[in-house]
């Protein structure tokens, strides 16, 4: 159950040259508004320096990583709502996602054409996030009649609650302002969840910069974190990844260091794209094979079980649980058995981020 991210954006922004960059792969990349019919599908592995220690100390017959899966979309056109551009076609891959990188056009170039003329990052946000609001408007007004039928012949039936949760959704929307923004109880989000709305995703914003303009971004990149908040932006120059991509890792190590940077766009995205979703990793090793497993931050370790297979959640008994900090430093599992290291926790238990975790269970 790989992570499921769509990127979206305006034609000519840069999407398939970052979805190159970040699956290597060869999906196209070219001038044209609407070539991409099917969208392109890369899965790429998380980089995780910890599971390659962990590789190194124990040694498995496997080492497996955690996947992200990337969806290219194309077709998002001012007027996408009302079928324009792949309108619908595209907008059912939207509804897939569990979130969404909305890539920005940012660098200048007149051999790019720029469909609404020139550069200008914040009207693009406008016009992008004006479709996906009017996407869920017509989606929510389309669900209440059903509802408000269920509701008026049973006024006790458990649709009511849903029902006043699309009523709050549809006021918001209608005042454009997006679901994620809403401030929702817990139980309101769960109640809307079957709806798939598209505003209601977390929402990533990559400014595609020129890259003078790496590390910070630039003025571009400025604006845009002053509209949307700084930890929902990350600028990268898109053309340049798609060249790092091709170099040898020393010859990237030293690329990156000449233009300011650390880590590859992926790198970034991924890391962006685990902060955004509020994700931590944790591992286990059994039978020879060391595996890394995605989980939301404050997952108990029954479900953490159940992540890996339903016979292991409903037979929990307990979980012997280590920290791969404390695992790295003393060296073995053995070793850590030995001094006590091994912490013996229950069904309710929250799995930290890192944690080496050995499940028992009732088969
Ligand atoms: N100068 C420049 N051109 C870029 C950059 N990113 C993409 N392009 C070019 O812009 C055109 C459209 O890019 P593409 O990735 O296909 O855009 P998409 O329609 O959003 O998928 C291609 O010719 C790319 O080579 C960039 O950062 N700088
Ligand atoms: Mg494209």
């Amino acid at each position: 159950m790989a992570l499921n991210i769509g990127i979206l954006g305006l034609p000519n922004v840069g999407k398939s040259t970052l979805f190159n960059a970040l699956t290597a792969s060869q999906a196209e990349a070219s001038n044209y508004p609407f070539c991409t019919v099917e969208p392109n599908v890369g899965v790429v592995q998380v980089p995780d320096d910890r599971l390659q220690r962990l590789n190194a100390l124990l040694n498995p017959d496997k080492c497996t990583a955690t996947t992200i899966r990337f969806v290219d979309i194309a077709g998002l056109v001012r007027g996408a709502s009302r079928g324009e551009g792949l309108g619908n076609r595209f907008l059912h891959t939207v509804r897939e996602a569990d979130a969404l990188i909305h890539v920005l056009r940012c660098f200048a170039d007149d051999d790019v054409a720029h469909v609404e003329g020139d550069v200008d990052p914040l009207r693009d946000i406008d016009t992008i996030e004006t479709e996906l609001l009017l996407a869920d408007l017509e989606a929510v007004e389309r669900a209440l009649p059903r509802l408000e039928k269920v509701v008026q012949t049973q006024p006790q039936a458990p649709e009511r609650a849903e029902l006043q949760v699309l009523h709050q959704a549809r006021e918001g929307l209608a005042r454009g302002v997006p679901v994620r923004s809403l401030e929702l109880e817990p139980e309101a989000v769960k109640a809307l969840r079957g709806h798939h709305l598209l505003t209601s995703k977390p929402m990533l914003y990559v400014t595609n910069i020129h890259e003078d303009d790496l590390p910070e971004g630039g003025a571009s990149t400025a604006a845009v974190a002053a509209a949307v908040g700084t930890d929902r932006v990350l600028p990268v120059a898109a053309q340049i990844e798609s060249e790092v991509v091709q170099l040898s890792l020393e010859e990237r190590q030293e690329f990156l260091s000449a233009l300011g940077l650390e880590k590859t766009g992926m790198e970034r995205l991924i890391l962006a794209g685990y902060e955004l979703l509020n994700l931590i990793t944790f591992y286990t090793m059994a039978h020879a094979k060391l595996q890394a497993w995605q989980l939301p931050r404050g997952t108990t370790a029954a479900r953490a079980a159940g992540r890996i297979h339903s016979d292991m959640e409903s037979g929990f008994i307990r979980a012997e649980v280590v920290s791969s900090d404390e695992l790295l430093s003393t060296g073995s599992m053995t070793a850590v058995r030995e001094k006590g290291r091994v912490r013996t926790e229950g069904r309710d238990y929250l799995i930290a981020d890192g944690d080496v975790v050995h499940f028992l269970f009732k088969a």
